[in-house]
């Protein structure tokens, strides 16, 4: 049994990549686990969000993950700003960390590249923020995609200086990355991975997109230039990412489909790889829908859930306040 944490922005848009990558993962392992899952919305405010449709995303996310099969008995679910030691832990871990080391973060120079001197402070100590978030629930493994690898990094190195300033006050958290699924690549070029910030919506599969918007998407779909289905990655990435997805709504491994499409070509494949997304699609959207329905229902979870991870963070914090030296 390990305490697991990992958390996603409530930033609208949910493709299948994130499903694959950071939900269901999480799935089996709140079985066996001490499980937490949060919707980071002062991660989010980094960037502009209006008011209106953040209060939406967050009801929409927290209503995906439990159509998803989040157990809210089994795996403590919550919104980030519902448990303020999460800021005042962020504040504390500010006045460990080197401007040098955040300087280095690549989604930042990413993020910020183009806007000159107006980027906001926020947006460059937010990995401050995400290490504030492991650390508090003295977590063990963070089960996240690649691309957040180099943050789990930062809170180890924050972790570990504070502990050698103070003695073990922190447990030093490892990063977990999903074999398979880790990286869906984008519809539209496979050399890319999926993600909601391309430029065209045919890059990904929304979790709310229409059976007919995704018989489009799968029917514009690249391929390459030979007709044969082969899962082989390195050569034939884009058949290799068609595969991929399917085995993953399919529940079938690779090497069974490829048996079933032997001689047959991309027509027939795309159609039944189309019909298998949406069967797979149907009941998540459905119990989305369901959940959505019942917004008050939404809020409990949340508040359950706030109670619960307050305590727990609280128990951390005491033990940082009187370390640092601040109760007297
Ligand atoms: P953006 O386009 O803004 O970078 P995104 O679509 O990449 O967004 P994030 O919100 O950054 O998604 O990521 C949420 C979680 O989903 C992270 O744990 C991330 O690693 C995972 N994830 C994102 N894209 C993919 C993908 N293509 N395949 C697998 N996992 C993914
Ligand atoms: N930065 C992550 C979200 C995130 C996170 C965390 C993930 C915030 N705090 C703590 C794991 C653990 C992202 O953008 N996907």
């Amino acid at each position: 049994m390990s305490r697991v944490l990992t958390a996603l922005q409530p930033s609208g848009v949910l493709h299948i990549g994130n499903y694959f990558g950071a939900i269901e993962p999480l799935l089996d392992l709140q079985e066996h686990n001490e499980n937490h899952l949060f919707i980071v919305d002062y991660h989010a405010i980094t960037v502009p969000q209006d008011p209106a449709a953040l209060r939406k995303n967050i009801l929409y996310a927290t209503a995906v993950y439990l159509a998803a099969g989040i157990d809210p008995n089994k795996t403590i679910l919550f919104q980030q700003s519902r448990v303020p030691q999460h800021t005042e832990l962020g504040w504390i871990l500010n006045c460990f960390t080197y401007m040098g080391e955040l300087e280095r973060m690549t989604q930042f120079k990413d993020k910020s590249r183009g806007k000159g001197e107006s980027v906001s402070i926020g947006l460059f100590d937010y990995p401050v923020l995400m290490a504030a978030d492991i650390l508090l629930y003295d977590t063990q493994v963070v089960p996240v995609g690649e691309d957040q690898v180099q943050h789990v990094e930062l809170a180890r190195d924050i972790a570990k200086r504070f502990n050698n300033r103070f003695g073990e006050v922190f447990t030093i958290p490892e990063v977990r990355i999903r074999q398979s699924g880790a990286r869906l690549m984008g519809l539209d070029d496979p050399t890319k991975k999926m993600s909601k910030s391309a430029e065209s919506p045919r890059s990904y599969i929304s979790l709310q997109d229409s059976p007919e918007e995704v018989e489009k998407k799968i029917k514009t779909a690249v391929t390459d230039s030979e007709s044969t289905i082969v899962y082989d990655p390195e050569h034939r990435p884009a058949i290799a990412n068609l595969l991929t997805i399917y085995s993953l709504v399919s529940k079938k491994t690779t090497e069974e489909i490829v048996m079933n499409y032997e001689g047959k070509g991309y027509g027939p494949f795309k159609t039944d790889l189309a019909a298998a997304i949406n069967t797979w699609l149907q009941p998540i959207q459905e119990k989305t829908l369901m959940y959505l329905k019942d917004e008050d229902q939404l809020r409990r979870i949340l508040d359950m859930g706030a109670q619960k991870a307050k305590e727990k963070a609280e128990k951390t914090m005491q033990r940082v306040r009187q370390t640092i030296g601040i109760i007297l």
